[in-house]
């Protein structure tokens, strides 16, 4: 009767098992391989790791798991599979290995924390080798995902550095755990409860970055408090900072620029006050004295409310510097933020980042960094890439991505960002000539800058599966991916991350990738087609909104971006408008300058366009427009269907969550097109071309869609 009830018991356990995923394991799940080979079973089993350290014991820890996930406790290799692959793996840092193993000139190439994953023929091992414990980990972690989705080691190894050396996350999380432009729950930085409890999260955040190759945190919104600067909350710090370093992560602030007055009792925060100066390099040696290796600081200056250089007639270079010479004592960076936009400047808000920068190229000290978000407006589905990238050779420029998806729809909008990436990583700026791609800008090999550097705006928040929406976790994956190399194809991360968090099951992997791969541009046409921009919703930017218009200031609004009116839509950037096309190389003026010859994708950045203009396909840009958008919609429809067609081949509880998040796509997408093609029709004065569905309803409708208590503002 008890081995009944115990064989119903682990029955019942194993049925919920099967069904029961929330998600938390990321892309770490380790479920069991089907038919585990020699290899993979002799390496989980069999291996041995050198060395003594923290990390060391979580890369034993780890390999523990994997192997108590992906192969049963029973399963050993027989003495048949010793024999045909003898292969044991073998952890150890390169000083520690035997020379003769060693194909040294390869691994000498490697950096820091790069590592080496090959087949030692002589021993018959496998090796994990690196010049330091992180190096081993990261290998570590490459080869269990390795033996994951069942790919084997190369004849020639593995051989890898990372392209960029700072490669952190940047939280935009306030003090009260409330998350700017955050979708997925709160903060998961429980201040209150800092430093005396250590959630185990922190630690499965680090895992799941240290995986991935994240290097590096900021804590803290850019739009700053002053407060996280102060000594009890340094101690709050401190104590992430201690979870975070074995896993080879380390911790930086934003700092607010007007620290001293708040904080300081000082009268001024200016940059060239000998007592500001003073105030700031006894602050950097506190940090220090709690955080050994503080990274340093990021900071947004002089832009949306922010306080910086300009309220004291100074430039962003002697704001930056201060600061710098504050932290070089110590090793530490300034990412100096280029999101600067006047208050009261009437210019195109394309141009003024530039416009400031540009002649400040080679004035930033050593130790600062300018980081410039992908495009020059303000993370659109769509911008072409920031002009700045290919204008400052003599400064060190990194990438600012952003992972949540304030323009993408929030959380419940499937929007694989891979390919935004990489579109941004692979535009040639033309700085050096042919070839100057932005990768090699941000990864230092264009200009020759050893100071490099990758930034991604976190979509991590309380939520169980981290990120609201199971498949955005992908972002935050292939981001990691993407900082460590900016020349990877999407592709290859849709496919690693899916057989990694789901199944290697080749009819799910297949159709699913596809649907990845191509729901960045879906988003695009159901709500910004054709180049257009900035027609969301006022304040939380959610939902559509091309009638926002007037309030506090022009380029807050929709209609000042995409200026419809009868005569037509888009907004002239070339030398007819505002000009900013000069700020790209001249191949790029050439051929954006002209409507025949830009990419549809940017024509109404750069064009203002009468809506009967032929484009390639010779339909009106109205007819075009509508397209566009209802191709959108068909294909946001579409994926709720495809996702029926693989229930069965993953657990129930992620299979219908996403499930639901995709139905409200579905919805969303229909609300977006509406009610932009609703508004601009009036403009238009067209019909719909045959394919595109009427609106329900009319504009007064749409407009009055006001949804509350939109999270993330
Ligand atoms: C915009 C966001 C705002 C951020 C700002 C920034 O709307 O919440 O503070 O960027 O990057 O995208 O500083």
């Amino acid at each position: 009767m008890k081995f009944i009830f115990s064989l119903c018991f682990i029955l019942v356990i194993n049925i919920i098992s099967a069904f029961a995923n929330d998600g938390y394991k990321l892309w770490l799940q380790y479920y069991p391989i089907e038919n585990p080979s020699a290899w993979q079973l002799s390496v989980l089993k069999n291996h041995k790791i050198h060395g003594d350290s923290e990390t060391i014991s979580i890369i034993k820890n780890e390999l523990e798991l994997a192997a108590s996930g992906m192969v049963s406790p029973s399963k050993h290799p027989t003495k048949k599979d010793k024999k045909n692959t003898p292969n044991t793996l073998l952890i150890a840092k390169h000083q520690d290995l035997g020379l003769e193993v060693l194909p040294n000139t390869l691994i000498n190439q490697l950096v820091d924390d790069g590592y080496a994953i090959f087949l030692d023929k002589k021993s018959g091992q496998i090796i994990v080798t690196a010049k330091s414990d992180i190096g081993l980990l990261y290998g570590t972690f490459r080869l269990l995902q390795m033996i994951q989705i069942g790919d084997s080691v190369p004849e020639e190894g593995i051989f890898q550095s990372p392209k960029i050396t700072h490669r952190v996350l940047n939280h935009w999380d306030n003090l009260d755990r409330t998350v700017e432009r955050g979708y997925s729950g709160f903060s998961i930085w429980n201040w209150h409860r800092l430093p005396r409890h250590i959630d185990q999260q922190y630690h499965d955040y680090a895992r799941a970055n240290a995986s991935i190759g994240i290097n590096g945190t900021v804590l803290t919104n850019v739009n700053a408090n002053s407060l996280v600067l102060t000594p009890s909350y340094l101690e709050k710090v401190k104590a992430l900072a201690d979870v975070f370093r074995p896993y080879g992560i380390k911790v930086y602030l934003t700092a607010r620029f007007s620290s001293p007055i708040e904080i300081g009792k000082l009268p001024t925060a200016d940059p060239l006050d000998e007592d500001v100066q003073a105030w700031w390099k006894e602050k950097a040696k506190e940090i220090y004295k709690h955080i050994p290796d503080f990274g340093g600081f990021v900071v947004k200056a002089d832009s949306e409310g922010q306080p910086g250089p300009h309220n004291y007639k100074r430039s962003q270079a002697d704001g930056a510097n201060m600061l710098a010479e504050a932290l070089e004592p110590f090793g530490g960076i300034v990412m100096w933020r280029a999101f600067v936009y006047s208050e009261h400047t009437p210019d195109d808000r394309h141009k003024q980042a530039y416009n400031e920068f540009k002649p400040l190229d080679g004035k930033f000290k050593g130790n600062v960094i300018v980081q410039v978000k992908n495009g020059a407006i303000d993370f659109q589905p769509r911008e072409p890439f920031h002009p700045m990238f290919g204008a400052m050779p003599q400064t060190p420029l990194m990438m600012e991505f952003q992972i949540t998806q304030e323009y993408l729809g929030h959380d419940t909008h499937l929007a694989f960002l891979a390919p935004l990436f990489e579109e941004v990583l692979k535009e040639d700026t033309f700085t050096n000539g042919a070839g100057s791609e932005v990768a090699k800008v941000i990864d230092g090999s264009l200009h020759n800058h050893k100071l490099t550097a990758m930034a991604g705006v976190a979509n991590i928040g309380s939520d169980r599966n981290w990120t609201g929406h199971h498949f955005h976790q992908a972002n935050w994956y292939a981001y990691g991916k993407m900082a460590w190399a900016p020349y990877i194809s999407s592709a290859e991360i849709a496919e690693e991350w899916l057989k990694l968090t789901f199944t290697t099951d080749k009819n799910f992997v297949g159709p699913i990738q596809k649907m990845m791969l191509a729901s960045r541009e879906m988003v695009v046409n159901y709500m910004t087609p054709l180049g257009l921009h900035h027609i969301m919703a006022e304040s939380h930017h959610y939902g559509p909104g091309p009638w926002v218009t007037g309030g506090r200031r022009a380029d807050w609004t929709a209609t000042y971006y995409h200026q419809a009116s009868e005569t037509g839509i888009g907004f002239d950037r070339t030398k007819t408008g505002s000009n900013a096309l000069e700020q790209y190389a001249e191949q790029i003026q050439k051929l954006w300058g002209d409507v025949e010859t830009i990419p549809e994708e940017h024509l109404l950045w750069f064009h203002h366009l009468p809506w009967s203009h032929k484009l390639q396909n010779g339909k009106s840009l109205w007819d075009n427009i509508a397209i566009h958008y209802q191709k959108g919609v068909d294909e946001a429809k579409a994926n709720v269907k495809l996702w029926e067609t693989v229930q069965g081949k993953i657990d129930h509880e992620r299979f219908a969550h996403v499930h639901s998040f995709l139905k409200i796509q579905a919805e969303e997408a229909v609300w977006w097109k509406d009610a932009c093609l609703t508004y601009f029709s009036q403009f238009s004065k067209m019909s719909l071309p045959d394919g595109v569905e009427e609106p329900t309803h009319d504009l007064e409708y749409y407009k009055s869609i006001r949804p509350r208590h939109v999270p993330g503002i």
